[in-house]
């Protein structure tokens, strides 16, 4: 499909609370298209309760409720039962929540609506940080990357969400990145399709925290895709294929833009840079990539 495609009506309103460059506002605008006016969204807290303005004022053009950080997958289940109970199947229920509330506080419920088969679509946006707060740290935040809860920059790799959501093998899974609108719009509008629990991680580059121009949104999600820092993928009833750039970087069919083209950008990395050059990290986090992929290779690759 083409951006020509993806239709012009919008059910994000013009007029929110996001920060300029806001990569949250660019996937909600998108999910949105994709699944029209017959949707309710579940939204716990994270910055798109803010995004979203103050009662009674709304910005989205469907019907929304917030809920508990720890809860959105089970508000949504509830929602689902409701409306199921009504006769509404025409209606999609989205979850639509941040990474510290899905990796973190919220995996429990996640992980019970995956198990009972909630027919729903659950979307993190991942901006690697627990934004709405004054970024902290979360389960999503790279390996020694700054945030205000680990100043001296994370001891610890990220999780792998998306491995995390395959062991339930559910209908369908994927990972896409705000970069790449087409490639977002056609995930959400197959996940519409399918009966049953649907995961949808969008890679979100927040310019606050990390710390970059924002007008450099799109090409900070370019270069993460590009450098292997973020895999695009889907998973249809196990069967695994790799999207974009990503499949390209699976078959080793382009070569793997070096990590420190993406977070050479970023203030969140600048102490890897600067007083001097921290070699060891850098090749930490190199290496970390290089290994991810031998794992995807070994795993995903057709052989
Ligand atoms: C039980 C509970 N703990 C903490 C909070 C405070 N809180 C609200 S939003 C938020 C961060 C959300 O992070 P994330 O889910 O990544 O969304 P983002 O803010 O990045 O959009 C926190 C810690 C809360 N609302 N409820
Ligand atoms: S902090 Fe980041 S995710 Fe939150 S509104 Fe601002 S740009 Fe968007
Ligand atoms: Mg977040």
């Amino acid at each position: 499909m083409a951006i020509k495609d993806i239709p012009v009506e919008e059910c994000m309103l013009q007029g929110n609370a996001a920060c300029p460059g806001c990569p949250a506002t660019m996937g909600l605008r998108l999910v949105l298209k994709a699944l029209g006016k017959k949707t309710v969204m579940v939204i716990p807290a994270c910055c798109t309760a803010v995004i979203e303005s103050l009662y009674p004022h709304t910005s989205f053009d469907v019907p929304v409720m917030n809920i508990a950080f720890e809860a959105a997958a089970a508000g949504a289940s509830g929602v689902e039962a409701a409306l199921r109970k009504q006769g509404r199947e025409d209606i999609t229920v989205v979850a639509w929540a941040g990474d510290g509330g899905t990796y973190d506080i919220g995996l429990q419920a996640l992980s019970g609506a995956f198990e009972r088969g909630t027919n729903f679509i659950y979307i993190c946006y991942n901006n690697q940080i627990y934004s709405n707060t004054g970024i902290q740290r979360s389960g999503a935040t790279p390996y020694a990357a700054w945030t205000t809860t680990t100043v001296g920059g994370k001891a610890e790799f990220r999780k792998e969400m998306g491995e995390i959501v395959l062991a339930h093998h559910i209908p369908y899974a994927a990972q896409t990145c705000i970069s790449y609108p087409e490639d977002v719009y056609a995930k959400v509008m197959k996940a519409k399709t399918i009966k049953g629990p649907k995961y949808i991680e969008i890679l979100a580059p927040c310019p606050p925290g990390w710390r970059f121009s924002m007008d450099s949104t799109v090409e900070m999600g370019r270069l993460a895709v590009d450098c292997g820092a973020w895999a695009m993928w889907e998973c249809e009833n196990d069967v695994m294929t790799f999207s974009g750039k990503s499949k390209l970087l699976l078959e080793k069919k382009v070569p793997r833009k070096p990590v420190e083209d993406w977070i050479k950008h970023q203030g969140r990395f600048s102490h890897l840079f600067k007083p001097q050059r921290d070699e060891e990290k850098l090749k930490v986090i190199e290496n970390h990539i290089d290994r991810t992929w031998e794992r995807y290779r070994a795993l995903y690759l057709q052989k």
